[in-house]
């Protein structure tokens, strides 16, 4: 290490990151190795609470917001300074990984620990955030912890969202113990001086290449659909084929066309999803009268995601018409993509060299809470290889001696912007 640094000598405690990130996969909504905590849930309740647990044991000070953002707080020499920020979630989707969000969290705690170790003296204050609702699966909208500290949702957006049994946030959070109005999780501007996210790559590039670090300078844009599609029912047996309007069919047809669209984007970063479709009455010997997909759709482009979107749309409008099917397309949310700061990818770039440790600059195909910390701070994420580039599955996996490097290239770049 260069400068005020050179003799810092850091030491993650590897084995007891990895302790940690296992312990907290067993809590979760479904057996082990499975993890499903999403949010504000019994098992998201208990993971927040291991998450203070190991926040204290790291020698941080807790506070939490109106919406259950958690943040874990270094006070630094001139703690009126914006801060160095990092952090990630632990909400789960179902059927996830220990690793997806965990490692950002509990590797930034470490991080944190093992500066502390080493006596070193932040002059900026050092912060981790637990970010609330990092996934979409509760209101199917993802980031929404980040967006609101952001400012990039508005609070009456937040407020109208329904969870599947009509819940709202603010039933929810109070329900979580959470109050105070949703304006004050704002950040004030300038809050944090940078931000850097810890994160497994969800993707098999660093594995492929054996580079044990990503900087990630460019996050791609994610965007996501509901869509309603209304036929006709009836008997199986006495509906004739020519007389059907059957919703299922409509949306396989779209389903179908959100696959065609990216493969012919033009852009190999187009990714599209129908994660989501369900069929009324759901009975084999009843035709399907009613259908409701929801479309995942990327880019880091936004100009090759707005082609794929009017392709899908276009195709949408032509199977409907031609089945007499009726159709509600609705956005959720398309948000732009966010740009890493160069001079914060400079610098971990310089710390993973003087680490001896090879990195490679990325695009994020994934979204993280670093989309919105974007637009409020300049901001970087460190990526970890993960086996076969599995994500958001229970076979997700990442070995410690990644997790560790991962931690020693975050603690030193903390380091470095926080001198
Ligand atoms: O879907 C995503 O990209 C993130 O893992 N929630
Ligand atoms: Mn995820
Ligand atoms: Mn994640």
């Amino acid at each position: 290490m260069t400068g005020p640094l050179s003799g810092l000598r850091i030491n993650i405690d590897s084995a007891g990151l990895k302790r940690r990130v296992d312990e907290l996969a067993l809590i979760s909504e479904a057996p082990a190795p499975v993890v499903t905590r999403v949010l504000f849930s019994e098992a998201d309740m208990r993971g927040r609470e291991y998450v203070r647990t190991a926040a204290r044991e790291a020698g941080l000070a807790l506070r939490e917001d109106a919406v259950g953002n958690i943040f874990a707080r270094w006070e630094g020499s001139e703690p009126g300074l914006p801060a160095v920020g990092s952090g990630s979630h632990t909400d789960a989707i179902p059927n996830a990984g220990r690793y997806d969000g965990v490692v950002g969290v509990l590797g930034a705690f470490e991080s944190l620990a093992a500066l502390k170790r080493a006596g070193f003296k932040p002059r900026r204050s050092l912060e981790v955030v637990m970010f609330t609702a990092e996934e979409p699966t509760r209101f199917g909208l993802g980031c929404l912890g980040s967006r609101l500290m952001a400012g990039t949702i508005s609070v009456e957006r937040a407020r109208a969202l329904r969870d599947p049994e009509g819940r709202t946030l603010d039933d929810l959070r109070a329900a979580a113990g959470y109050s105070g109005s949703l304006e004050s999780v704002r950040l004030p501007k300038g809050y944090y001086h940078s931000f850097v996210e810890l994160h497994i790559e969800q993707g098999p590039i660093l594995e492929e290449r054996k580079v044990p670090i990503g900087i990630v300078e460019h996050i791609a844009g994610p965007s996501s659909y509901r869509v309603t599609l209304h036929g006709e029912g009836g008997h199986a047996g006495a509906v004739l084929m020519k007389v059907r309007h059957d919703a299922m069919l409509a949306g396989a047809e779209i389903a179908l066309a959100v696959e065609r669209a990216a493969l012919e984007s033009g852009s190999p970063d187009t990714v599209g999803t129908v994660g989501v479709f369900r069929i009324e009455p759901g009975a084999v010997n009843s035709v399907p009268f009613r259908a409701y997909l929801e479309i995942d759709l990327r880019d880091a482009r936004l100009d090759s995601r707005a082609k794929a979107l009017a392709d899908i749309r276009g195709a949408a409008d032509r199977a409907c018409a031609r089945r007499g099917i009726r159709m509600e397309f609705e956005e959720i949310n398309a948000d732009p993509p966010a740009e890493g700061d160069p001079r914060t990818i400079a610098i971990a770039e310089e710390v993973c060299s003087g680490l001896g440790l090879r990195s490679l600059r990325m695009v994020s195909r994934a979204y993280h809470d670093s989309l919105f910390m974007a637009r409020v701070s300049p901001t970087t994420m460190i990526f970890i290889p993960c086996l076969n580039g599995w994500s958001h599955r229970p076979e997700e996996f990442a070995t410690t001696e990644h997790i560790a490097s991962g931690a020693e290239v975050l603690a030193h770049t903390m380091a470095q912007l926080a001198v």
